[in-house]
């Protein structure tokens, strides 16, 4: 295995340009053409519906792809490639996810807020949602559990899982079995802005859905964005791009830990980030060592190798330090390599999901811990969630004031009526004064 080119570089003797430049993400291409790619399916799915999807399932996918919804025989037939194990495993982190989603359970409140005023807030389940599992290079059942666990929990009526099929027209056994656990109602064979686009608009055999989830390449992310502004009114979760795990690690650390979670996200693509932060020069060259020899005996070490050209191994003049940093890179996944690090978890908010103490390795919340990996990436962990049971309901309010409640807010709204100068909104209030005197 060639040499891999990462250095170990101190913060202190960087430039203000190199500073800035260290702490950016990778390019991601959002381009004039792949744009206009994206604008040509969605008009081609949303004037030809099925047919469409189905022409473009034929070129990208599978070329003798016949139909779109996954039927009882396919399910079946493919159910019989799952072996014990895997099933054990799904049904060992469909209770873990289970278990961590439904305590998120949100609560109506109901306030009297002035005597004979109520108002209330309430949830409701969203009544449709997309579920979009990537294929490419990596099957993603763990992305299906973590899509699909809170959409059941929630109990959003419709739900739906896309995903593209494979050459040969099928899907993973470990997906379907996740989506017979999660009781999803139908299985979409496709992918990329095609799929996005049936289940934003709606096809003759895919009905248009309320609200798109899941994480996608390049193509998925822009016609996730395209649909979410146009006049199909569906909502998406959230922008997500590629993976990104940032370590703060001291002298108490493993560096062959270290550099093991480093590589773990540097092979989901060549285009994912590792960061290692420390005030350690020392751990810093010793996990340069170990990731250079773990990287030569994986299976995807040219993927990883890529994603380790854009990564940093930086020394900074102490934890704190890191720790601002940090803060400033707003990191999807962080880990926190050193003893104590609970205490340290007030100061560090900016984070789609942490890591806490030297046994607690990035991929346990990929997979099993409970937590969702669906998270916020490119600097969104500054204003977006990480997803939850939370984004599979929306948010309404309700109030109702009896005649004395009216009474006892009218000066207030009616001088905000004169200030605005709106005598339609005054009237419908003074109406009713007079109705009631
Ligand atoms: N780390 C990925 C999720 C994943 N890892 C799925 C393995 N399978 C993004 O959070
Ligand atoms: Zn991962």
């Amino acid at each position: 295995m060639p040499s891999l080119n990462i250095r170990v570089e101190r913060w202190s003797e960087l430039s203000e340009q190199k500073r800035t430049e260290r702490l950016m993400r990778p390019e991601q291409s959002r381009s004039l053409s792949l744009r206009e790619a994206v604008t040509d399916i969605l008009s081609q799915v949303r004037e030809q519906g099925d047919a469409a999807v189905i022409k473009l399932t034929q070129k990208f996918d599978n070329p003798s792809a016949t139909q779109l919804v996954m039927s009882a025989e396919q399910k079946a037939e493919t159910l019989k490639d799952l072996t014990a194990t895997v099933k054990a495993a799904i049904d060992k982190a469909y209770s873990t996810i289970t278990e961590f989603h439904r305590q998120q359970q949100p609560r109506d409140i109901r306030v009297e807020t002035a005597p004979g005023v109520v108002c209330e807030q309430r949830y409701t389940p969203l009544q449709s949602v997309g579920l979009y599992i990537p294929g490419g290079s990596a099957t993603l059942p763990s992305t299906a559990l973590m899509l699909g666990v809170p959409a059941q929990l929630a109990g959003c009526p419709r739900k739906v899982l896309a995903t593209p099929p494979t050459a040969s027209g099928g899907i993973p056994a470990a997906v379907v079995y996740v989506a017979e656990l999660c009781g999803i109602d139908d299985i979409i064979l496709c992918g990329g802005a095609q799929a996005i686009a049936a289940l934003a608009y709606g096809t003759e055999s895919v009905s248009a859905v309320d609200k798109i989830f899941g994480p996608g390449n390049a193509f998925v992310t822009e016609a996730k964005q395209q649909v979410s502004q146009d006049a199909s009114g569906v909502a998406i979760d959230m922008p997500a791009g590629p993976s990104e795990l940032l370590v703060i690690a001291d002298e108490t650390a493993n560096p062959a830990f270290v550099a093991s979670d480093l590589l773990s996200q540097a092979e989901h693509g060549a285009d994912s980030q590792v960061i290692l932060l420390t005030p350690s020069e020392q751990l810093a060259t010793q996990v340069q060592r170990q990731l250079q020899q773990q990287c030569s005996e994986l299976s995807r070490q040219e993927t990883a190798a890529e994603a380790l050209a854009n990564s940093r191994l930086i020394v900074t003049d102490s934890l704190n330090q890191a720790i601002s940093l940090s803060e400033q890179y707003a990191p999807e996944h962080l880990s926190l390599q050193f003893n104590q690090a609970r205490d340290y978890l007030p100061q560090l908010t900016r984070a789609g999901s942490i890591f806490v103490g030297h046994y607690t390795p990035e991929s346990g919340g990929d997979y099993a811990t409970g937590t969702n990996h669906v998270l916020p990436t490119y600097g969104y962990a500054r204003n977006y969630s990480s997803l939850g049971l939370l984004d599979f309901y929306r948010r309404y309010t309700v109030q109702e004031s009896t005649a004395q409640g009216l009474a006892g807010l009218a000066d207030a709204i009616t001088t905000l009526c004169d200030v605005e100068g709106l005598d339609a909104h005054k009237r419908a209030v003074t109406i009713r004064l007079e109705a009631s005197s």
